[in-house]
């Protein structure tokens, strides 16, 4: 079957080497594959950004640190680890699954893909430049007003406040993207109750961040302005409320939680019962408690703040909704735990990372239950049992989820495996790390040891402790040396995968290892739940799987089509749009600066314009060199 770009038809062959064809690409493999190596590098310097930290604190009086780098340094690293590393790291994995995963050749919008990506790159990149032009933001993640919008001689909390707005942008581009190629984009016969978990996840994924990101860009805007141009919506003293910036973080904040760990809860969904060779077990109930969190993710906001001042009532309200919350999240751990059960387990690292994920998420969701006790809560908020809790849930869980799902799929990305031993060390390493890490936090916080405090006096009785944690601290990073390593030695010398290297079950396991540019040579149509599965075992009279004689098959089992198979062409336009916007908005972050402020704006509105008029008018015949 002929395969063309619509360029192609034209007698054009897009060059798909060199750097040029990564920077015009819009194929949603090639997108995933930057999302996840700039995830990967930026993991590294919030890593990096820790292990300072980790450093200073590893002993009473630290000294490597000032106050103010100090406070630079936490709240980057809460940033880079939420926004450059954990969140593209899903929509790495988001971009190269899904289309695979249902069926389709690409996504709905590939230019728009390739948008959201570059505009998150560059937004990145403007953010880190704070470091070098003048200091970072330094007024924690959670961008507190006032402390946020005092103004200084520093710029440093307008990074923050246009920065976010410029990822949450991208955010929301990619997310409606996998909305309409989810709902419309399904290979025939995939109904919804037929479609993967991790793809599920995606759709709720993207409805949070649809939903989520543009309550935090009013709040940022209004910090901006109250930073820039002598508003007052956070001064009480002029009849604006500092706990209005709370509201509109958290409204935001505590769904953008559920973005960062239910992909990785969709991603152990497909490994655990592909390594326990059994079908996932009460995938109905996986799929409708995810919704259920993505609901009741909305109606939990105020947790955040029962320090704050709020009525009793509220308090209730909002503790109760939280503790309900409990009730889905327990679902699918009962769910993953009946998958394994039984089973007939295969304990590979993938298997190791995700059997981590349950245990180190049951962990962190229990100490999230003591937050929903008000008073307890009191006790524990803005202390080190807080930094415990959700790192179990943000490492513990989301990233030794997205690593599960790296030792899963990078056989189909590059068509070779992983190597277990080095993947073994990989994980032992990290889960010692981890739990020596964040679990004497929870001990360390009990004793009252506060957050975002640069150092501490002697005899507090928090120095062996923070010791302990220290070395974790260290020893993760070796584990994360091991996986690079792993990764690197397998690109050069890996083992081949084939097609179907686990003997899975879903349908992006039908095509080659990796996929061709467009992912199926015939599309497959889809008669179950593990379609592949279906292809390759029968059910014997005791109910038990038994392999199908060779080239069984239902009929139909592939789509005819007529006239070849088009794809879409590559383009400059998304890079130019996403580069015009960064300028324009790193125009905002000086504009107290005055004319060079002002001239970047100009400037970066001019280029994005100049990219979304080409984007637009983009003649379909124009060979992008
Ligand atoms: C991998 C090793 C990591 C280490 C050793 C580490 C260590 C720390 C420490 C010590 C703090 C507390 C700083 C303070 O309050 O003074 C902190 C804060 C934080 N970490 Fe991590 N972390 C790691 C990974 C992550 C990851 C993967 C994420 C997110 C996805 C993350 C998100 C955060 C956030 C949001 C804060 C709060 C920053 C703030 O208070 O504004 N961390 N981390
Ligand atoms: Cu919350």
């Amino acid at each position: 079957m002929a395969v063309t770009t619509l360029t192609e038809d034209l007698g054009y062959t897009p060059n798909t080497d060199g750097v040029w064809s990564w920077l015009t690409t819009v194929d949603h493999k090639r997108i995933g594959i930057m999302y996840g190596v700039s995830a990967l590098v930026f993991f590294i310097v919030g890593g990096l950004e820790a292990l300072l930290i980790r450093i200073q604190l590893a002993g009473p009086n630290g000294t490597l640190l000032s106050a103010d780098a100090y406070n630079q340094l936490f709240t980057m690293h809460g940033i880079t680890m939420i926004f450059a590393a954990i969140m593209p790291v899903a929509a790495a994995f988001q971009n190269y699954m899904i289309p695979l995963q249902i069926g389709a050749r690409d996504v709905a919008f590939p230019r728009l893909n390739a948008f959201s990506f570059w505009l998150f790159l560059f937004g990145v990149l403007m953010l880190m430049s704070s470091f070098f032009l003048g200091g970072s933001p330094d007024g924690a993640w959670t961008g507190y007003a006032n402390l946020s919008t005092q103004v200084t001689e520093f710029v440093r909390m307008d990074y923050y406040a246009i920065g976010l707005q410029l990822l949450g942008v991208a955010s929301i581009g990619s997310s409606a993207n996998f909305i309409a190629t989810i709902f419309t984009m399904r290979a025939p016969g995939m109904t919804m109750m037929r479609m993967p978990v991790f793809t599920w996840m995606s759709v709720v994924t993207s409805f949070l961040l649809i939903l989520s990101m543009p309550v935090i860009s009013v709040g940022l805007w209004q910090m901006f302005l109250d930073r820039n141009f002598g508003t007052v919506f956070y001064e009480a003293q002029a009849s604006g409320d500092p706990l209005l910036w709370q509201h509109l973080f958290w409204v935001f904040g505590h769904p953008e939680v559920y973005v960062l760990v239910l992909p990785a809860m969709g991603i152990i969904s497909e490994t655990l019962p592909t390594f326990s060779r059994k079908p996932l077990f009460g995938y109905a109930f996986v799929v409708f408690s995810g919704i259920a969190i993505g609901f009741l993710g909305f109606g939990v906001w105020a947790h955040h703040m029962f320090t704050a001042g709020l009525s009793p009532v509220a308090e209730v309200g909002f503790g109760i909704v939280t503790m309900l919350i409990a009730v889905p999240t327990g679902v699918k751990i009962f769910n993953w735990i009946g998958t394994i059960w039984g089973g007939k387990l295969t304990l590979n690292t993938s298997m190791l990372f995700s059997i981590g994920f349950i245990a180190m998420f049951i962990i962190g969701g229990l100490s999230g239950v003591t937050h929903a006790v008000i008073p307890a809560d009191t006790q524990q908020h803005d202390s080190y049992y807080v930094v415990a809790h959700f790192h179990y849930v943000l490492v513990g869980g989301s990233a030794f989820g997205f690593i599960a799902g790296v030792y899963y799929w990078l056989p189909k990305w590059t068509g070779k495996m992983l190597n277990e031993t080095l993947g073994k060390w990989h994980f032992w390493l990290m889960f010692l790390g981890f739990n020596l890490t964040f679990g004497p936090m929870h001990i360390l916080g009990l004793n009252g040891m506060p957050r975002r405090t640069y150092r501490y006096p002697e005899g507090l009785g928090w120095e062996f402790w923070n010791g302990m944690a220290t070395i974790g601290s260290f020893i993760i990073g070796v584990s994360m040396l091991v996986f690079i390593w792993n990764v690197i030695n397998t690109r050069r010398k890996g083992l081949p995968a084939g097609n179907d290297p686990w003997d899975a079950r879903t349908v992006e396991w039908m095509t080659t290892s990796p996929p061709p540019i467009h992912n199926f040579d015939r599309v497959p149509v889809v008669r179950h739940l593990d379609e592949l599965w279906h292809r390759k075992y029968g059910v014997d009279e005791e109910g038990r799987a038994v392999p199908l004689p060779d080239g069984y098959v239902e009929e139909p089992a592939f789509v005819e089509e007529a006239g070849g198979i088009h794809m879409p062409s590559p383009s400059y336009y998304p890079i130019i749009a996403a580069f015009g916007l960064v300028t324009a908005g790193a125009g905002l972050v000086f504009w107290s600066s005055g004319i060079l402020g002002v001239g970047m704006l100009v400037i970066g509105a001019a280029i994005m314009l100049w990219g979304v008029v080409g984007w637009a008018a983009e003649p379909i015949t124009r060979e992008a060199h």
